[in-house]
């Protein structure tokens, strides 16, 4: 355990982009704000106004991982990289209702999805979450190919890669703009704080006031 002046050092990993973004403020809240901007700077662990705390940038889908094994102790991540990381170890205590938006089964605006479905048609699924698609589509008994990609999963259909994708949906632009529509909403997103349970136990009198913090910012 990594110690300042006798205090507990608290990590939180972050991604760059729209997480770091819409939990600045909150932390700004918790008297938490950053010496550097993950935007301009290429260190991945910054230092705080407060001593005892630091935040390590990570990339979206990694937060979870960080955070089961301890090597950060709280996190922010999506819903998303929640369900497909699996959530072991880890505590989920607050839901931020940052970062929202929803994830959907989206095919080209021609293609008759429910009818595809009704007749029993197995499909190709591309996208990044697998688990959480595979799931979706055994509990509706829709037989499925699914292909694993990790980024712009907009472009598989119109390539003939796949049939149809699960991805994120905000204002539905992307979709629109690549002639695909949304026909089918598998959950609602946001971001939730993550914690580490071992490390709530052990450092709960540091991590506690802080969890406190979150909580009344975001109601
Ligand atoms: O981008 P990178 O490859 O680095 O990683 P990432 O995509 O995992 O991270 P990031 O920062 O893009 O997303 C982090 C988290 O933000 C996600 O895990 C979600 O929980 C949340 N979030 C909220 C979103 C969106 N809204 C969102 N709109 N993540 C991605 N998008 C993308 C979506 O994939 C699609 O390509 O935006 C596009 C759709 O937006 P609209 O507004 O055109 O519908
Ligand atoms: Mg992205």
């Amino acid at each position: 355990m990594l110690f300042f002046r006798g205090l507990p050092v608290i990590t939180l990993a972050l991604s760059k982009g729209r997480i770091y973004d819409q939990t600045a403020p909150l932390l700004d809240a918790a008297g938490v704000t950053a010496r550097d901007d993950p935007a301009t700077s290429r260190k991945l662990i910054l230092a705080t106004t407060r001593p005892d705390v630091r935040l390590i940038i990570v990339r979206a889908a990694d937060v979870p991982t960080y955070v089961q094994y301890g090597a950060a102790d709280l996190g922010v991540a999506g819903k998303d990289t929640l369900d497909e990381h699996g959530g072991q170890g880890l505590y989920q205590p607050i839901d931020l209702q940052i970062a929202r938006c929803r994830l959907v089964v989206a095919v080209p605006e021609g293609f008759d999805y429910q009818r595809a479905v009704r007749q029993g048609a197995r499909l190709r699924v591309a996208t990044k979450y697998a688990r959480t698609a595979r799931e979706h589509f055994a509990a509706k008994g829709v037989h499925v190919d699914l292909i694993k990609l990790y980024g712009s999963m907009e472009l598989a259909p119109l390539t003939g890669l796949a049939d149809a994708i699960v991805d994120l949906v905000d204002t539905g632009n992307t979709l629109r703009a690549n002639r695909l529509k949304a026909v089918e909403e598998i959950a609602p997103v946001s971001a939730r704080l993550i914690v580490n349970q071992a490390a709530l136990r052990v450092k709960r009198a540091a991590i506690q006031p802080l969890l406190d913090a979150f909580a009344r910012a975001v109601s």
